[in-house]
């Protein structure tokens, strides 16, 4: 129980040069606590809605001016004068004073940024790390280190080039620890970007921080990954195994998927067998948003068919939404689910629909935005929840490794914290025992 004495937000500048929130919350007891809101760039459209000026004058519209009186003045003045709270109370009340279902009169942004802020400043006032305050809230007694997505090559709405799916992913499952997988990331992202400069390619990064070269099919940026991974000295599909977020709602129009870059169409089914194929040639063990957020038909068609063997990750579908991840479960949509804070709005509802795929059998995978900060946020975040599994983007970029860094800091700390590796991906293949890899 905590009573907040000040709230102030801050206009700030995310890392793609957008502005966007910083709130600070202070408590009575002197304890502070701030939070950074991310953005993103294949935005699902049932998302809460991120509050923006569309002022011309500013930032080209996107301006948070008008987030940021919501925070300082109609948010703060009613939090500031209910004495002592709770966050499932502070919570509660943001969506109340809200009154819309998705978060467009104050902002998900406004409303998210107190509600973490809340979260960091109780940690402090109770001197124990923000992810042992997160277990808590969580009701988590299963605190481990997740398993981190990491991503190498960008396309989509991510890079300027021709690759429709949006990331390329490896998982150095076969890791021991986190130091272990990181390393053995930076390894394999070094190797690529060597292989890429070698044929001639651009090494310039994407919004993510991989690699964003203009290649000429799917199929050679998953084969430029195996070989990297070959020549960093792992094995392709048991130290280290492949990832797909295909975003498929951004090339999907009326029943058709244009994949401009790769010079084809393919309806739901044809865009299935790609997969599949994809999945029988390459140690794929993840696929993210396989098809697009309304095409349920499609969904259930690829569940079936590689539900069993893949995990199958719904971002834009489910939108951290309890609805949208309920009507997949009865469906039987994916078996995976992405977590977004900033797609629901608060803290509360987000544990919420962990614990609802939680007690579905679904796997979650805690992501990052497109457009982050150097907030951490999401590490302790996912290992607290026990979510298993972190997206946090690419070895290179601040915003991206001050997740990573803070997983190492938290590893390093403890002295030892589990790391389950390929046992947190739901419906994987077969294998992926140890080997290679040492800290
Ligand atoms: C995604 C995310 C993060 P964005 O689609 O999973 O990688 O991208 O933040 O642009 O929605
Ligand atoms: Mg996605």
């Amino acid at each position: 129980m905590s009573v907040i004495d000040r709230i102030r937000a801050l206009e700030i500048l995310d890392s793609r040069g957008f502005p966007t929130l910083e709130t600070t919350v202070t408590l009575k007891s002197g304890a502070r606590g701030s939070f950074i809101v991310p953005s993103g760039a294949s935005v699902g459209t049932a998302e809460a809605v991120e509050l923006r000026d569309h002022d011309a004058r500013r930032y080209l519209g996107k301006g948070v001016k008008r987030a940021l009186y919501n925070v300082d003045h109609h948010i703060a003045r009613v939090v500031c004068e209910c004495g002592t709270l709770q966050q499932q109370e502070l919570d509660q009340m943001l969506i109340e004073l809200d009154g819309t279902e998705n978060k467009s009169h104050l902002g998900a942004n406004a409303i998210l940024s107190v509600s973490v802020a809340f979260a960091r400043a109780q940690a402090q006032e109770r001197k124990i790390p923000v992810y042992a305050h997160i277990a808590e809230l969580a009701n988590n007694s299963d605190i481990r280190l997740p398993v981190p997505m990491m991503n190498f090559l960008n396309g989509g709405a991510h890079a300027n080039n021709s690759l429709d799916f949006q990331e390329f992913m490896i998982i150095p499952v076969g890791a021991p620890n986190m130091a272990a997988a990181i390393r053995g990331g930076a390894e394999v992202f070094q190797c690529l970007k060597l292989a890429l400069e070698k044929a001639g390619h651009l090494t310039t990064v994407g919004d993510e921080g991989g690699f964003a070269p203009n290649l000429s099919s799917h199929d050679e940026a998953l084969g430029y990954l195996c070989d990297a991974i070959t020549a960093a000295g792992f094995e392709v599909g048991v130290d280290i195994v492949l990832a797909l977020d295909c975003a498929a709602t951004e090339f999907y129009q009326e029943g058709t998927y244009t994949m401009d870059g790769m010079g084809g169409s393919a309806s739901g089914e044809q865009l299935c067998e790609i997969l599949a194929k994809l999945v029988s040639k390459y140690p794929i063990v993840s696929i993210e948003d396989g098809m697009a957020e309304d095409d349920w038909e499609s969904w259930q068609t690829l569940s079936t068919k590689l539900g069993n063997t893949v995990q199958l990750v719904g971002d834009d579908i489910f939108v951290t939404n309890p609805k949208f991840l309920k009507r997949g479960i009865e469906l039987g949509v994916a078996n995976s689910i992405l977590i977004k804070l900033n797609q629901i709005g608060t803290l509360t509802e987000t544990l919420e629909v962990i614990q609802i795929a939680k007690n579905a059998g679904y796997s979650t995978v805690v992501s990052h935005r497109s457009g982050d900060t150097e907030d951490s946020f999401i590490a302790d975040f996912s290992v607290g929840t026990g979510a298993g599994q972190l997206k946090t983007g690419s070895l290179s970029r601040s915003e991206r490794t001050s997740k990573y860094n803070q997983l190492l800091r938290i590893e390093a700390e403890q002295g030892y914290m589990e790391f389950r590796g390929l046992n947190e991906i739901s419906k994987h293949k077969d294998g992926g025992q140890q080997c290679e890899f040492s800290s």
